[in-house]
């Protein structure tokens, strides 16, 4: 793992980035570093929706993970991983690393775990996908720059920070001018919610059953919580709120600033 990475260890017994390295130079420690390798590993950042869906199956099925944040700027790990620079990866203790968000949902749902969870995405929810297809832009001028402002694990280092604005103003644009522009966002998001709540076929399933659909929705809706104003419709609430508990991942709503 690359020096310029931040590896924040979830898992209760050694830190993985650092504890990797301390392992390597002390005898003491190099029985919990072959501990720490026992368990699937996800990179990831904190903010990006893709992560949070490989992050979802660990916590749906009970399943130890180590979540290693990675600073946003490094290259190199990723790189040296699976040739791109892109998270989520999955590395498992028997040598498998993947890329694709989905495809490590698929493998770790197949391979870990008493029984498979997951129902396959409905293909007949035109209606649920051309929401995410038409809510996909005001949810970037809104999640780029409140990421940006907030200090996940991924934007400890200035350089990591300066990484993304500069990525990502290529794609919306200046972050001062969507943060000025919140207000019309938020209102478009508004109403993008009162459209989605009828949607929810259940209250913990967009569908009748858990699904590939629930993988991609959560990920999406978990990281608009950190924007401060949004209405959530009591259905769209109840449905975050259960996911957020059963994944074991907070929703960021305690983050949101403006
Ligand atoms: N199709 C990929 C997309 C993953 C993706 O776009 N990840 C973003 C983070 S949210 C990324 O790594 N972007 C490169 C960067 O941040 O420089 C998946 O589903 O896993």
């Amino acid at each position: 793992m690359s020096s310029k990475s931040i590896a924040l260890s979830i898992a209760s017994s050694l830190a993985v980035g650092a504890g990797v390295g301390f392992a390597v130079a002390s005898k003491k420690l190099a029985g919990k570093a072959v501990k720490v390798a026992s368990k699937p590993r996800l990179y990831i950042y904190d903010h990006c929706p893709f992560c949070v869906r490989t992050r979802m199956i660990f916590g749906l099925k009970g399943l130890p993970v180590d979540l290693v944040f990675l600073a946003n700027h490094d290259e190199e790990t990723p790189i040296g991983l699976v040739g791109a620079k892109v998270v989520p990866i999955l590395e498992t203790p028997a040598g498998v690393v993947m890329p694709e968000s989905m495809d490590i949902v698929r493998y770790v749902d197949a391979n870990y775990g008493e029984k498979v969870i997951l129902a396959e995405a409905d293909a007949d929810r035109t209606d649920l996908k051309q929401w995410i297809k038409d809510s996909a832009e005001c949810m970037r001028y809104l999640y780029h720059p409140r990421f940006h402002a907030t200090l996940f694990a991924e934007f400890a280092f200035e350089e990591s920070r300066n990484y993304y604005k500069t990525k990502k103003e290529k794609t919306i644009g200046s972050f001062e001018t969507a943060i000025a522009e919140s207000p019309k966002y938020v209102a478009q998001l508004n109403e993008f919610l009162v459209a989605l709540e009828p949607m929810l076929k259940k209250p913990h399933s967009v569908n009748e059953t858990l699904s590939y659909d629930d993988i991609d929705l959560f990920g999406r809706l978990r990281g608009l919580t950190i924007v401060k104003g949004v209405e959530w419709p009591p259905k769209v609430l109840e449905y975050i709120t259960y996911m957020s508990k059963v994944t074991d991942i907070p929703l960021l709503d305690t983050l949101a600033r403006f």
